[in-house]
């Protein structure tokens, strides 16, 4: 692949945290560095246990396909891979990517000279992960509790335990999740067409700065949050998101194990309405 301008003076060596020099180099467009040798093993290697799985049936439909977590008896314990086993093996190598792609992006961003956010961002969304098939399960006392991969049937897992905890709507932290999942992208919204309005203004327009920007929302709101603030928001936003999503479900079952609706119960129960 050819080199773009500016890779010249970006691709050089060093700020590598594991490996030295030894993984400091690129495939195409690709750097590959320690993590990106362990993410292509546990990606590997969790893909072909996923088509092993598949193999043993009863289905090659794809959407079909779902690889089981054991059964509740199984509890906290290891199951023959037939039984589940598969599905733990396949959850540790989903977990060795996904810390090692985070790891490559760390590594990528101080080879670079740059912030640590990105990796902080995606660690949110493997926290929501490890919460659904790692955390709740442990504090469930048993791996059944995880989701079972596959396109539909983690589906029908979502709404299964959404219906075991009545009406899920009513989780409160639910709604938090929600609400950050929404503004997350109204404020993407709002960004994305503020910039393409400013710096794309068609044929014999002029660009815009982002004094303008700012006056189009002082004009519209009485406030701007400013350009890098809108960046910070939205990382904020999404970072919350995963965050709440991972509260919400967590608390469901070791926390709250009646309906969601009964929780509001303490709202009635307060003195000053009778
Ligand atoms: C656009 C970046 C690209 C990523 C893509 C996903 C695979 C899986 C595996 C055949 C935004 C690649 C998919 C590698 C193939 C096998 C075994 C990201 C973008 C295109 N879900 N979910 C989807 C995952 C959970 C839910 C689609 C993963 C929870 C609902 C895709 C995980 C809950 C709906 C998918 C995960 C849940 C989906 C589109 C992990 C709560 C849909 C995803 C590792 C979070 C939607 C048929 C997308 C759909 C959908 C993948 C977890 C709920 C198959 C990898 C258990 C309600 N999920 N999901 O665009 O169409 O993400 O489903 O945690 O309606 Mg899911
Ligand atoms: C877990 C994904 C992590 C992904 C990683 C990366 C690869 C590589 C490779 C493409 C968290 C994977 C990468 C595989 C791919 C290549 C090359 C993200 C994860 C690490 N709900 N609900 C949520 C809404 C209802 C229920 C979250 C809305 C019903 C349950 C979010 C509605 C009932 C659970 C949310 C709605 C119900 C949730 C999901 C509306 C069902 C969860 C987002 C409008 C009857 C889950 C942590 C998320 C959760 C969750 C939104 C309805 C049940 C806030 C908008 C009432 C059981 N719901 N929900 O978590 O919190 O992303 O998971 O009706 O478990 Mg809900
Ligand atoms: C943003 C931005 C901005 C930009 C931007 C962007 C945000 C203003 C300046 C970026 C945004 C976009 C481009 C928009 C589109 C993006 C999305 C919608 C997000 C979703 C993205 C996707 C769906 C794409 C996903 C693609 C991925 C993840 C790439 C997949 C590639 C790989 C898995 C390869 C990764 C490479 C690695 C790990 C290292 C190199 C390795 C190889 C090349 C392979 C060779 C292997 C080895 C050397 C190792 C040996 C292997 C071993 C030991 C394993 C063996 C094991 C066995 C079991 C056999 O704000 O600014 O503009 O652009």
């Amino acid at each position: 692949m050819a080199m773009l301008s500016f890779e010249r003076k970006y691709r050089v060596r060093g700020g590598t945290l594991i490996g030295g020099d030894l993984f400091d180099f690129w495939i195409g467009p690709f750097w590959v560095g320690f993590f990106g040798v362990t993410t292509i093993f546990f990606a590997t290697l969790g893909t072909l246990l996923i088509v092993y799985g598949a193999a043993l049936g009863p289905t090659w439909n794809l959407w079909q396909i779902s690889i089981n977590p054991p059964a509740p008896e199984v509890g906290l314990g290891f199951a023959p891979l037939k039984e589940g086993g598969l599905w733990q093996v396949i959850t540790i190598c989903a977990i060795g990517a996904f810390g090692s792609w985070a790891m490559r992006q760390a590594e990528i961003a101080r080879k670079l000279g740059m912030g640590m956010h990105i990796p902080w961002a995606y660690s949110f969304a493997i926290l929501a992960y490890v919460t659904l098939v790692v955390i709740r399960p442990v504090l469930m006392g048993a791996w059944a509790n995880g989701f079972p991969y596959g396109i539909i049937t983690h589906l029908d897992w979502v709404s299964n335990t959404g219906y075991q905890y009545g009406n899920f709507h009513y989780n409160p932290v639910h709604m938090v999740a929600i609400t950050f999942f929404f503004t997350n992208c109204l404020a993407l919204a709002l960004h994305g067409g503020l910039i393409l309005s400013a710096t794309n203004p068609g044929k014999g327009g002029f660009v815009k700065t982002a004094e303008h920007e700012n006056a189009y929302f002082r004009d519209t709101i009485g406030y701007s949050i400013g350009t890098l603030g809108i960046h910070r928001l939205g990382l904020f936003l999404a970072v919350s998101a995963s965050f709440f999503s991972a509260v919400c479900i967590v608390i469901s079952g070791p926390l709250w194990a009646e309906g969601w609706p009964e929780w509001w119960d303490w709202w009635q129960r307060i003195p000053i309405w009778s």
